[in-house]
């Protein structure tokens, strides 16, 4: 049976991943970090099936205990203080967990079993003020956010440990992607949560930020499997995993009301609370190298994924 760490299980991907190789016949480990009370409302449904242990990306030793018990063939790296806005106010802890937990990871794989392949999941958010349209493998970085710049520390620090000590290290460039278990606070589950709540007359107004910033936004469901296929070739390497579209953040507005027959412009206010001291204007992928060499396609359009996300909001706050 092959065995697979996954760091971040109580994090959206953490769940759909965990969901994917339960399916592909994996032990599953996941890690999560100690806090007062549980967390595991997205792996509910799975705790009968995966082993939750407590383990942190700021503590070394936690990360090289869990690899020497757990002997896995695959380490998942998805556990990241991956909120934008949080990496101003926080920025020493994000480039703590967020950039120098991979090498914490790394530097325990190295001393435990070089064999094991590794994932770090990176981001497009390394792609910033963008320096080419659309955005591919080749593209330089311009992060814009100290969570795109500690981003940009963990592909290099994945690119370098697989060319200094020959580690299957993989890096997916990965595009927004959403679901209805996206955490609230994130524009697309904003928006759809606060679609649900005006329609059930709980709310009024939606207060939002930048409405023309654009992003390659796709379903988290399909992005896992593009992991997955990454740790499975002959040879590590880097790849951009996105849609190819990209839509406004007024677009998604207009989509999510009009679902639930509304008109966005009657419920939305923007708040400047909400803009960024640095904002990333523009994302879409160029996703050709990974169609080619990984055969990985999205299954789900913007425009259902819109629908998904409000449906499943819907259903959630009508059964409160
Ligand atoms: P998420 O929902 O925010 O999940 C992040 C996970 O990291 C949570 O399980 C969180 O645990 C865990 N975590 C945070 N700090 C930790 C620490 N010090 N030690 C151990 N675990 C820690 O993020 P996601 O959307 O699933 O994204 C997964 C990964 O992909 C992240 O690295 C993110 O930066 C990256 N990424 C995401 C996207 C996207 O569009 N979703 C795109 C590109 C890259 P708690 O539950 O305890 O907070
Ligand atoms: O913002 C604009 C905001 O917070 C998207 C993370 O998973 O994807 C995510 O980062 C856009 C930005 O995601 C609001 O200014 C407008 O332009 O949903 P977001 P993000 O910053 O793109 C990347 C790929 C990651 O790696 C990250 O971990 O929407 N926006 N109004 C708003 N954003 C928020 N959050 N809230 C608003 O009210």
């Amino acid at each position: 049976m092959t065995t697979a760490i996954i760091t971040g299980i109580t994090g959206q991907d953490g769940s759909y991943l965990a969901e994917l190789l339960l399916q592909k016949g994996y032990r599953v480990i996941g890690v999560a970090r100690r806090s007062s009370t549980v967390n595991y409302e997205r792996i509910d449904h799975l705790l009968d099936d995966i082993t939750v242990v407590q383990g942190d990306l700021q503590d070394q030793g936690s990360l090289l205990s869990l690899l020497e018990e757990y002997k896995p063939d695959e380490v998942y790296n998805l556990a990241a203080q991956s909120f934008v806005p949080t990496s101003w106010n926080q920025p020493a802890l994000t480039g703590d967990v967020t950039a120098l937990g991979v090498t914490r990871i790394l530097e325990a794989i190295r001393f435990v079993n070089p064999k094991i392949r590794f994932y770090q999941a990176s981001s497009s958010e390394m792609f910033g003020k963008v320096l080419e349209v659309p955005q591919s493998e080749d593209t330089p970085f311009y992060p814009r956010s100290p969570y795109g710049v500690a981003k940009v520390y963990g592909h290099w620090i994945t690119v370098n440990y697989r060319e200094s000590f020959d580690i299957f290290a993989a890096s997916g460039i990965l595009f927004n992607h959403e679901s209805p278990r996206r955490g609230l606070e994130f524009v697309t589950r904003k928006i759809s949560n606060g679609v649900a709540k005006i329609k059930q007359g709980m709310a009024k107004e939606l207060r939002l930020g930048n409405l023309e910033s654009q992003r390659d936004w796709g379903f988290a469901g399909d992005y896992v499997e593009a992991m997955w296929l990454m740790l499975q070739q002959d040879k590590p390497d880097n790849y951009v995993i996105g849609t190819g579209e990209t839509h406004s953040v007024r677009e998604f507005c207009e989509i999510a009301f009009s679902h639930v027959g509304l008109d966005y412009k009657e419920y939305v206010v923007v708040d400047e609370r909400f803009y960024r001291p640095a904002e990333v204007d523009l994302l879409i992928s160029d996703p050709s190298k990974s169609r080619q060499h990984l055969k990985w396609e999205p299954a789900v359009s913007f425009n259902e994924l819109v629908r998904m996300m409000v449906d499943a909001d819907m259903n959630r706050l009508k059964n409160k």
